[in-house]
């Protein structure tokens, strides 16, 4: 018998620093130490890396000095989005990846988005360094951070979901009235506007008219090169769990009410402004509806590990739509992902052992391909 060791990677430069360290503490926390032996690994915003058992503590004593530096200095200043201000002249450059990452780790959960919370990459490094990790692979990680190009893939499976246009910064910065005329269209209003690439809520905002729209465009294009579209359907918001590589099973079903609204249902948790329903109540068509949707969103994206998929009931047709998959859901104790599979019975620990398992399939599946062939 020997411990697995495991490798969390949390922190970095993306916009969800914060839950990235709570999610990553949540884990380590949950993780048996007769099981496995754990080895945090925490990147800073400013993209140096801190390996062992001090790491989350000399990770938040480097982000303490970066703040104290970057609020006395005259200099210029860059936004780094989350974290405050930077000074362009005395960003200090990055460690490089350090080479001993993976020494001797059988598996890494990366709590974290890509380098600039965009994009693969903390998957492509791990591909590279041939070790088994946690959670969708360089693929379906990029798609499930690109807005338009998962719904573009979504539609082409034949999923339904509200209507959309994509567009970019250049062509709004080009033709806004021609831009505003063609989502008028196709769209209409109430619409939400939102930047593509982007994890959060930052840069999101609803358009009744013209004018907001202008506006709302206008923030939109501060924080991304391509921004989205969304039709806004007064709608309820349900999400679900799935867990599995090519056969996935799917959680019960949760909705999210907004703050002011009280509904008195089997479960509630109230957390900073929303409340979550656990179970969500559903007709049985749409549960199943959910459920088949799910697995196929999943699929489409070629996903694996885990995702959570989020859908939205039209209120006045009860009609199901996919609004979105999460494959880097929040993953503290109290955040929907793991309390979907609590009250589907699986607890946060049993999760994280499953979850870890699949990683290892996952990886000795790939390792039967054949790379190379030979020329007779
Ligand atoms: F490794 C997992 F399990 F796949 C995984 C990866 C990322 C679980 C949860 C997350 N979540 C996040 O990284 C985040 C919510 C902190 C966004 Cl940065």
């Amino acid at each position: 018998f020997k411990r697995i060791k495991v490798g969390v990677v949390f922190g970095g430069k993306s916009g969800e620093h914060e839950v990235s360290l709570q999610s990553a503490k949540s884990m380590i926390e949950a993780l048996d130490p007769h099981q496995y032996t754990i080895v945090p690994i925490g990147i800073s915003k400013a993209g140096n890396w801190h390996i062992g058992k001090n790491a989350m503590k000399t990770l938040e004593e480097e982000q303490k000095q970066a703040k104290k530096v970057s609020s006395s200095s005259p200099v210029r200043y860059i936004n780094q989005q989350v974290g405050g201000l930077t000074p362009i002249a005395e960003q200090p450059s990055p460690d490089p990846v350090p080479s001993n990452l993976v020494n001797d780790v059988d598996v890494i959960i990366p709590v974290i988005h890509g380098t600039s919370g965009e994009d693969g990459s903390i998957q492509g490094l791990l591909e590279l360094l041939d070790v088994a990790y946690v959670g969708a692979g360089i693929l379906a990680s990029a798609v499930g951070l690109d807005k338009i190009v998962m719904k573009q893939l979504f539609g082409a499976a034949g999923l339904p979901q509200v209507s959309y246009i994509g567009t970019t910064r250049k062509v709004w910065k080009s033709s806004p009235n021609e831009t505003m005329e063609q989502i008028e269209r196709k769209i209409g209003y109430p619409c939400f506007v939102k930047p593509a690439n982007l994890g959060s809520s930052v840069g999101i905002s609803k358009a009744k008219n013209r004018a907001e729209l202008e506006r709302a465009m206008e923030l939109a294009a501060q924080y991304d090169r391509k921004i989205i579209i969304e039709e806004g359907l007064d709608v309820r918001e349900i999400e679900v769990s799935v867990l599995g590589n090519d056969d996935p099973i799917v959680s019960v079903a949760g909705e999210i009410l907004p703050s002011n609204e009280f509904y008195d249902y089997k479960a509630k948790y109230v957390g900073g402004t929303s409340t979550l329903v656990i179970p969500a109540e559903l007709t049985d068509e749409q549960r199943q509806q959910i459920e088949t949707y799910a697995i196929q969103a999943f699929q489409t994206i070629d996903c694996s590990g885990l995702a959570r998929i989020d859908f939205f009931i039209e209120k006045s047709s009860g009609r199901v739509l996919l609004n979105e998959i999460n494959t880097m859901p929040g993953f503290t104790r109290y955040s929907m992902y793991p309390k979907l599979w609590e009250a589907s019975g699986m607890a946060y620990s049993k999760l994280l052992d499953t979850l870890i398992q699949l990683a290892i399939e996952r990886q000795a599946e790939k390792r039967q391909t054949v790379r190379t062939f030979d020329v007779e």
